[in-house]
């Protein structure tokens, strides 16, 4: 049963008297964004503030860069150019890509700007007079090839947790534990390779262990509304205690320790980075309007972030803003779980994504199907799978088959009829009467939804009511009725387009361009959320433009050809990731010998009937010719290809009997990396028969 109307508005008038800000994790400049992003994060975001836009209540929407932390340094490293390069380069692309995709920032910022840098220092630098930092010494992992401590990214070795040989020295990947460098077993530098050795160093760190208790109370008791798999993970963060946490670093890139005695050592990443949220907001409004989006309790903020960042939202950057004690809280962190893509895990290193720059380039002006897409297998309770094959089967069979087609036959329709203008609406019929209930049961349901985070159903909710408005028209058939009966054609088609109109609201947080261009063609000034479920939103008489299609259809060329992309990467990271088979144990020259090696030409080669592996071979051996049967068939789709070649085989082997045919012999071949296998033979013209030894 969806909720009543009063109870939906009970709870919108709650949240209407604050405003909102909203915050999205900042990605690292260190690489192009992919649809993980846009799926976990940047779309959610975008639906919950253009829907509340919609609504005339207040909001921001805060992006920006992430610019610093080792995997920027790693990545300057390797190319040979600086950390400022690489994150000026990749900012741009990324801050492109999400324009273009419409997500709409107020501000989309970056964490070398001078005011964050001074914001980031200054945070610090009050949490510092406040005492809020534990200085420490310790031995660190420290490479003397490199010259450097190593930390987070810059280590890899054995997860503790998991035996997972390629972790992290800040996090396994395999398992998700937060860890420190200093935790993984057989540690090796990321810079060099070296093993690195103990070194003292001193830190400032955070003493999260000091606000467990009132973490525990803020999140365990007062948050129970939270998202099971975010409120789940900061119970068990929480339930196996908290220690002190480093904010430093002695890296030389990053913002510098304002204090003295630091020289050398930087902000660790995750300290100043959420503190891109306040500079950015600063850059947006001044800083004394920031304080109203993050001080004043009539504001509520919501952090938009993937699974692997919740301990950073949820606990430590509010412990950063308690120690300082100004600032609001977070109100929820409607955190996502990850998108797979064709069941394997997204992955920049094994370049297992799609990147939104491409898909930009291979699908230009298809964004509104990709934030489709993408919103309707989103990964918000469990992991999810993002396939070429449901992308285009959304597309068609939804998009262009529903929603498109629904909209483009009233159009049609009303400009056959009527010229293009809006007729007027006569008596009620009983079956307008229920397209417009189910379409307000719809929006009761949707509006709901979206209060709590829950977009994939609210977009089934918004597809439902093109579903409503297509099975209305089928109902009514007023191309039967014009004949006889113009003026109810002319009551349908106003309910037809009043629907409509209804689809251009409750699909712009979904799909902007497409309602934007809907808006324009039914001639609506302004998109506003109370217009949803109304059945007047087109006034009689006014001039629409003209129909046309809202979705194409996508056909089969295109998607193959990105399937053949991830399978191509697939070969490459296969290539990539082979190594040679040991070598076998000790073999005499004796044991050799007795193995008699020949050349053969291939007379005949073709599959053996009802074998899926089999291929017979006719061989000139210089003797008697010989049968040879080989389980070669998958890798040979074509065994053609193979008559006129030279092989070698061995002749020696006692005859065998496979599927009724004698094999004399075995051909030999060589296993490539894909486990497919490539006969081998001389490299020269050779006489049939000849040894090899
Ligand atoms: N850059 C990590 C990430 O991209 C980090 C997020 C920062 S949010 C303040 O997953
Ligand atoms: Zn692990």
């Amino acid at each position: 049963m969806p909720p009543r109307y009063a109870e939906v508005l009970k709870y919108q008038y709650i949240n209407h008297m604050k405003r909102t800000l909203i915050t999205t994790a900042l990605p690292y400049a260190n690489g192009p964004v992919h649809i993980g992003h846009l799926a976990g994060v940047y779309v959610p975001a975008d639906i919950y503030a253009r829907y509340l836009r919609l609504q005339g209540r207040e909001c921001l929407l805060i992006g920006g860069s992430d610019e610093h932390g080792v995997p920027i340094t790693i990545k300057a490293r390797n190319e040979g150019v600086t950390p400022q390069d690489i994150v000026d380069r990749y900012h741009k692309i990324i801050k492109d890509s999400f324009e273009e995709f419409g997500i709409s920032f107020d501000v989309y910022g970056r964490t070398t700007s001078d005011t964050h840098r001074r914001v980031a220092s200054d945070f610090f630098r009050r949490l510092y007079d406040k005492g809020e930092f534990v200085e420490k010494t310790s031995e660190q992992l420290y490479d003397e090839e490199a010259g450097q401590f190593l930390a987070d990214r810059y280590v890899t070795g054995t997860c503790p947790h998991c035996g997972n040989e390629h972790a992290y020295g800040d996090q396994c990947e395999a398992c998700g534990t937060s860890l420190n460098a200093t935790d993984l077993i057989n540690p090796k530098s990321a810079i060099t390779g070296s093993v690195p050795v103990m070194r003292e160093t001193k830190h400032y760190y955070l003493p999260l262990d000091k606000w467990q208790p009132a973490l525990e109370k803020w999140i365990l008791e007062e948050h129970k509304e939270w998202k099971p798999n975010v409120y789940g993970q900061c119970k068990s963060w929480l339930d196996m205690g908290l220690q002190p946490r480093a904010v430093s670093r002695d890296l030389d890139w990053g913002i510098p320790v304002p204090v003295e005695g630091a020289e050398g050592k930087v902000l660790y990443v995750w300290f100043d980075a959420p503190i891109g949220y306040i500079s950015n907001t600063i850059d947006l409004v001044g800083e004394k309007e920031a304080d109203k989006w993050w001080k004043d309790p009539e504001t509520r903020m919501l952090h938009f972030i993937g699974k692997d960042n919740i301990v950073f939202h949820c606990i430590v950057f509010p412990a950063m803003l308690m120690a300082d004690g100004s600032f609001n809280l977070p109100d929820n962190v409607p955190a996502n779980e990850f998108l797979n893509l064709e069941d394997d895990k997204i992955s920049t290193s094994r370049n297992w994504a799609v990147w939104l720059h491409e898909y930009l380039r291979d699908f230009p002006g298809k964004q509104d199907v990709l934030r489709y897409v993408l919103t309707a297998n989103a990964p918000e309770t469990k992991d999810n799978n993002f396939t070429w094959k449901d992308f285009q089967a959304r597309n068609n069979n939804e998009l262009v088959a529903i929603l498109g087609n629904f909209v483009n036959r009233a159009l049609v329709l009303d400009h056959k009829y009527f010229e293009g203008k809006v007729p007027a609406c006569g008596p009620l019929q009983d079956i307008d009467i229920k397209a417009f209930e189910e379409i307000k049961e719809a929006v009761v349901a949707m509006t709901d939804d979206l209060e709590n985070f829950k977009f994939r159903e609210a977009l089934r909710q918004a597809m439902n009511v093109a579903r409503i408005g297509n099975k209305y028209l089928a109902d009514c058939e007023p191309w039967k009725l014009w004949k006889t009966d113009p003026a109810r054609v002319a009551t349908i088609l106003n309910v037809a387009l009043q629907i409509c109109a209804n689809l251009a609201v409750v699909f712009e947080p979904f799909t902007p361009f497409m309602a934007e261009d809907l808006r324009k063609t039914l001639g609506i000034d302004c998109l506003s959320w109370d217009m949803a479920g109304r059945t007047d939103i087109l006034a009689a008489g006014s001039q629409l433009g003209e129909a046309h299609l809202l979705f194409e259809k996508i056909d089969d060329a295109p998607i193959e050809a990105q399937v053949q992309k991830l399978l191509d990467t697939k070969k490459q990271n296969e290539l990539k990731a082979w190594t040679p088979e040991p070598v076998k144990a000790d073999c005499s020259f004796e044991d050799f010998e007795k193995v008699d090696i020949r050349v053969g030409k291939v007379l005949e080669c073709s599959k053996v009937k009802k074998s899926k592996k089999l291929l017979q071979f006719l061989i000139e051996d210089g003797m008697e010719k010989r049968t040879i049967l080989s389980g070669i068939a998958l890798s040979y789709p074509d065994p053609e290809v193979l008559v006129g070649k030279e092989i070698c085989f061995i002749a020696n082997f006692p005859p065998r009997k496979m599927m009724g045919i004698e094999s004399q012999g075995m051909i030999l071949s060589a296993v490539n990396p894909d486990g497919t296998l490539t006969v081998v033979g001389p490299t020269a013209e050779v006489q049939p028969g000849a040894q090899v030894g």
